[in-house]
């Protein structure tokens, strides 16, 4: 069962600059950051509220580590914006062999490693009306408690 937005991915190519926007504009602090060298990508977490399931809703903020990464290519094609959407879940093995019997692209045969220890994986935008969607299950869930 999917139950929260996890987080919305914008793609930037100065992280430190965006990161400034949405403190002096919003006041949204940075909660986590990180590198993710599998993904291609630099990041920063912003929490925006906790949720009901006991997980929260962030803004991930993702800026290229090279330029063969998914996110590089993206930016070369679309400039700065929203890239993905990522529901959050307890059980995202469940979840992804549910959307994959109803004909949808999952991309990875087994979830990966996702920010703060998060397991992750993702469904192909082509399948899901042009939206590339991220499943993802927190490193420590509260969600089954
Ligand atoms: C590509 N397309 C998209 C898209 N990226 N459509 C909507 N949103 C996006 N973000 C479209 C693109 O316009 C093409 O459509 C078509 O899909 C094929 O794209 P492509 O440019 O040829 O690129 P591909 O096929 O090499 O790669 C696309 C996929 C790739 C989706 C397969 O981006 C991927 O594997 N993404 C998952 C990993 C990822 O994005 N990691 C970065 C975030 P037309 O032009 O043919 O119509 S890492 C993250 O979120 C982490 C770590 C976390 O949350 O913890
Ligand atoms: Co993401």
């Amino acid at each position: 069962m999917l139950t929260r937005i996890d987080h919305i991915g914008i793609a930037c190519f100065d992280l430190d600059k965006t990161v400034e926007f949405y403190r002096a504009t919003y006041g949204f602090e940075v909660f986590h950051s990180e590198v993710n060298e599998e993904q291609g990508v630099r990041e920063a977490m912003l929490k925006i509220n906790d949720t009901g399931d006991g997980g929260a809703s962030y803004l991930q903020l993702l800026e290229p580590t090279r330029e063969d990464s998914t996110v590089a290519k993206w930016l070369a094609k679309n400039g700065e914006g929203v890239h993905h959407i990522a529901f959050g879940t307890a059980d995202v093995d469940g979840v992804a062999a549910d959307v994959r019997s109803k004909g949808v692209r999952v991309l990875y045969p087994e979830p990966r490693v996702g920010s703060m220890g998060s397991r992750i994986t993702f469904l192909h935008p082509k399948d899901c009306g042009g939206v590339l969607t991220e499943l993802v299950t927190a490193a420590k869930s509260d969600e089954e408690h």
